[in-house]
């Protein structure tokens, strides 16, 4: 090690634990060491119950890995400190938030450091604003927001982290009247790769501020969130589910509610699911309207659509509507995500619906006899907001995103992971498939949503050169050396 580690130490640090990073460091390259011996609570090795439970917490087998060991930090300045020790070391790690993004290597890491950001999840309401704790779940703010009568934007399921979602950016039920979860960030603090925990907001940090909405992990460790809070009414939605009878009927409805006038106050997430081996269809049209009664509003058509084979349809909070949908993923399955964006046309979306069946025709022949569930979802994509200030998701201000975009989020889930290959070449031949006969119709969009994206994706290229551009200065400026390019090895990278 060329870096001197005693000059970053707190002095109220034993010497004794100085001596052994020493040794640590001299000797073998794991930080794991002298993590261990400053916060043996917080350190699980392989083979521990708390090991082993962190593991089979996140949501896919993808993030099955088996790092060297897991730190839990409880503070900021707990995991201050851990980021000295882990840029003394110059190895690899990864940050776990809430654990559920599909692609291998994004929050666990096989044989290094992984940092389990859910020691803190502390979240305080105050006057305008809810302090969130980066390791806490979307259900947990929800919790909070409801007991004190205000709403956040926040994810629709209450399972999902806070941190990945909203340094991705972030889809929530208001997101067609208010934007993208991450415009609804104040204030982020921040632990940079030299160790400083600093704030970045409009007046403070404003450009990394501008970089962190959108930006994932290539800045620093977000420890704290502070949204915006707003006052909100009961919301009526939930969960309906068609019978594939209504398949083309579907495709209809959700193309002419995208071709109406648009409508802010309604939200709609259409999937259509098709399930093997049975050869089955899920079609699940989950809707949302920001008011207590949605009949004879945009939604008409999707409400109206026969016959029902199930419906789970309330009116109640948005923390409520959160919890109702989320239901568990069973133990052992594997996904693929992928996504592309197009703009509405009265032809598009049916047109993308035969690469749909075409695709479900090719897993039949190719996988008769396996376990899985394919999917194209379609929804909205979130509002501009220039009064929350620039993120930094490059779509054009002269874009009109939530009128004339729909997001398609193509998934695979299934039970054997010897079908990863197979299926990731299908998933990302599909989204080929889409963004080509897009490109005939005059109707591709370069943007593709970072949460929803498969790591092959060339997200940032969607996010546009400039954009790009003045995010690496960024990372230059408050990373210089590097640390979330070459150490945190895991996300969408910009270098
Ligand atoms: C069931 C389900 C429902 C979903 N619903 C929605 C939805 O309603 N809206 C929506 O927009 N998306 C949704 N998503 C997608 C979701 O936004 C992404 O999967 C996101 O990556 C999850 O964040 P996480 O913290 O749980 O994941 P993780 O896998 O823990 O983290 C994802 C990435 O974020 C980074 N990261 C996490 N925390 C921090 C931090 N504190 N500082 C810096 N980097 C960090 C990690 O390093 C990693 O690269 C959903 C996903 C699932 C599986
Ligand atoms: C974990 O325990 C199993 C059996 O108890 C053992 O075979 C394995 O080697 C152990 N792994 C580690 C990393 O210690
Ligand atoms: C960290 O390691 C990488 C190679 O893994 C090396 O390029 C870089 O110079 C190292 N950084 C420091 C500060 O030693
Ligand atoms: C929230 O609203 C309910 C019902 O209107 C009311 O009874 C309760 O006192 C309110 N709570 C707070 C913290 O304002
Ligand atoms: C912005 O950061 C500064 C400096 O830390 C802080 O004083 C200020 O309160 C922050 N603003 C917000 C909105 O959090
Ligand atoms: C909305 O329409 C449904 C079906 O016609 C009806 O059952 C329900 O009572 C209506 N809701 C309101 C609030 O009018
Ligand atoms: C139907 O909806 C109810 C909740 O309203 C749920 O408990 C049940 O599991 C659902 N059934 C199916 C087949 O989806
Ligand atoms: C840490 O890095 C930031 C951004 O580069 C810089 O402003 C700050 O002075 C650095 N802090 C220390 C203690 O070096
Ligand atoms: C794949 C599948 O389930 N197909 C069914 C769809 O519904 C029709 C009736 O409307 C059935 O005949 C199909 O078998």
């Amino acid at each position: 090690m060329t870096r001197s580690f005693s000059s970053h130490l707190s002095i109220c640090l034993l010497p004794a634990v100085l001596l052994l990073i020493h040794a640590a460091i001299a000797s073998d390259p794991s930080p794991c060491d002298p993590l261990s011996a400053l916060y043996p609570d917080q350190l699980f090795l392989p083979n521990t119950t708390l090991y082993t439970s962190s593991i089979s917490s996140y949501a896919w087998m993808s993030g099955h890995l088996q790092p060297a060991c897991i730190i839990q930090p409880q503070s900021t300045s707990q995991l201050s400190f851990i980021i000295k020790i882990l840029a003394d070391f110059n190895t690899t790690f990864a940050i776990r938030g809430g654990g559920h993004n599909a692609n291998p290597g994004f929050s666990n890491i096989d044989n290094e450091v992984t940092i389990d950001m859910r020691g803190m999840r502390q979240i305080e309401v105050g006057d305008g604003v809810l302090r969130v704790g980066a390791g806490a779940l979307w259900g947990e703010v929800y919790d909070a927001a409801d007991a004190k009568n205000v709403s956040v934007m926040g994810g629709r399921i209450s399972t999902v982290g806070v941190g990945g979602l909203t340094t991705g950016g972030g889809m929530s039920i208001f997101s067609l009247d208010r934007g993208w979860v991450c415009d609804g960030v104040k204030n982020f603090e921040v632990i940079l790769s030299n160790s400083s925990v600093i704030n970045a907001n409009a007046t403070s940090n404003p450009s990394l501020f501008r970089s962190l909405k959108g930006g994932l992990n290539n800045f620093g460790v977000v420890t704290r969130f502070d949204l915006t809070t707003f006052k909100h009414g009961p919301i009526w939605g939930g969960t309906t589910l068609l019978s594939n009878a209504s398949e083309s009927d579907l495709i209809r409805e959700v193309t002419n509610f995208k071709m109406a006038k648009h409508d802010p106050s309604a939200h709609t997430v259409t999937i259509f699911g098709y399930n093997l081996p049975d050869k089955s269809y899920m079609l699940l049209n989950n809707m949302w309207y920001l008011k207590p009664n949605a009949n004879k509003t945009s939604l008409h058509g999707l409400m109206s659509l026969e016959p029902k084979l199930n419906q789970s349809l309330v009116v109640a909070s948005a923390g409520e509507h959160a919890r109702r949908v989320a239901t568990p993923i069973p133990a052992g399955t594997w996904a693929l995500w992928g996504t592309t964006t197009v703009s509405i046309s009265p032809t598009i979306l049916f047109k993308i619906h035969e690469i749909w069946k075409s695709t479900s025709s090719l897993i039949t022949s190719k996988f008769p006899a396996s376990d899985i569930n394919f999917a194209f979802g379609y929804q909205s994509v979130p509002k501009s907001t220039p009064e929350s200030g620039p993120n930094s998701l490059g779509i054009p201000s002269t874009a009109v995103p939530e009128r004339d975009w729909v997001n398609l989020l193509v998934t695979f889930q299934y039970q054997d992971g010897a079908l990863t290959s197979d299926l990731e070449a299908i998933l990302l031949g599909a989204i080929d498939k889409v963004d080509g006969i897009a490109r005939e119709e005059g109707a591709h969009v370069k943007y593709k949503y970072m949460d929803y994206a498969h790591w092959k994706q060339d997200v940032f290229g969607g996010y546009g050169a400039e954009e790009v551009e003045r995010m690496k200065g960024v990372a230059q400026d408050y990373d210089p050396l590097g640390m979330f390019q070459h150490q945190v090895t895991g996300g969408f990278k910009l270098f």
